[in-house]
């Protein structure tokens, strides 16, 4: 028989187990749709449990990592609430200590969604030291399956590998967009996410080549698992093509050294910790 959880000395705070590799509580394949308004209000009724901030910790044991999710943003509110309604309770069923980090780039300049991923690192570090996985999401993008565990491995980890708008199949081989996940040691390895892609595009593979040139290998999901479904939504402004990036994913050697977590400069204007979400706001700067 186990050793029943007992108190530590000192302590009237029980003991608990660790937490189960393979969840008890998950339902496998969820319906996920896009047309019911979802009030804020209402994701913040439905999730009690949820701490200031957007912070969890399961009850009744101990997990083995802590996560910190981080989401690149501006302007889209109402994808966040979606993302928020679908989330947390999945990430609640899969027993993951972890808080949500809203990364919000100030101002209408170019848009740069691995630079704010870079800054989301750094300042989930700065709230919580104890993080150790990183998951970085699109906001508009659902999990359809609650057996795709949002943490992470012996390797960097693509979580988004079937999507809806791609025909729920990778697009390419070295395809890392959307949901990816690195451990802290792992994403120290590669120097962090690239600051230089300002506008859509090209990003995701430089870090797919940061991670192969630093000897690392992407694992997925079982592609009956790793399904996604994408908020639709027009191209945004100030998001434009970027039309550098087919040069510059050729560079990644010379240029990781550089420019990654090591270079990253910001200015953070604000940090809001919500009931769902903390919220960062941040002055990221401007292409040159
Ligand atoms: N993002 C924002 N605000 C922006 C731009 C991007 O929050 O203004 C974030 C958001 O988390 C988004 C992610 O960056 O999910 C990736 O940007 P994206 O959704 O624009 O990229 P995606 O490849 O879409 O999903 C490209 C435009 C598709 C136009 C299709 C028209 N039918």
């Amino acid at each position: 028989l186990p050793e029943a959880p007992s108190a530590r000395p000192g302590s009237t705070a029980p003991i608990l187990p660790p937490c189960p590799d393979s969840p008890p509580g998950l339902v496998g394949r969820l319906l996920i749709e896009f047309t019911s308004p979802m009030p804020l209000e209402r994701v913040q009724r439905e999730n009690p449990g949820v701490l200031l901030g957007g912070r969890y910790t399961p009850p009744d044991c101990t997990p083995a990592q802590t996560v910190a999710v981080i989401i690149p943003f501006r302007h889209r509110e109402h994808h966040l609430r979606y993302w928020l309604h679908y989330l947390h309770p999945i990430l609640r069923r899969q027993r993951l200590r972890y808080g949500i980090y809203v990364i919000n780039q100030h101002g209408e300049d170019t848009f740069n969604r691995a630079k704010l991923l870079n800054v989301g690192f750094l300042e989930a570090l700065k709230e919580d030291a104890t993080y150790d996985c990183f998951i970085f999401s699109d906001v508009d993008l659902v999990p359809m399956d609650d057996r795709n565990l949002y943490r992470c491995g012996d390797q960097p980890r693509h979580f988004a590998i079937a999507m809806d708008k791609f025909g729920f199949r990778l697009p390419y081989s070295g395809y890392f967009g959307g949901v990816s996940g690195l451990s802290k040691a792992q994403f120290l390895r590669i120097n962090g996410f690239p600051n230089e892609y300002w506008g859509w595009g090209g990003e995701d593979d430089d870090i797919f080549n940061r991670i192969s040139l630093t000897g690392m290998k992407i694992s997925r999901p079982d592609v009956r698992i790793g399904r996604y479904r994408m908020i639709k939504h027009d191209r945004d402004k100030h998001n434009e093509p970027n039309p550098q990036r087919f040069t510059k994913i050729q560079n990644t050697k010379l240029t990781m050294k550089r420019d990654g977590i090591g270079s990253v400069r910001y200015q953070v204007l604000e940090v809001s910790r919500q009931p769902l979400f903390t919220n960062i706001t941040v002055d990221i700067g401007r292409p040159p």
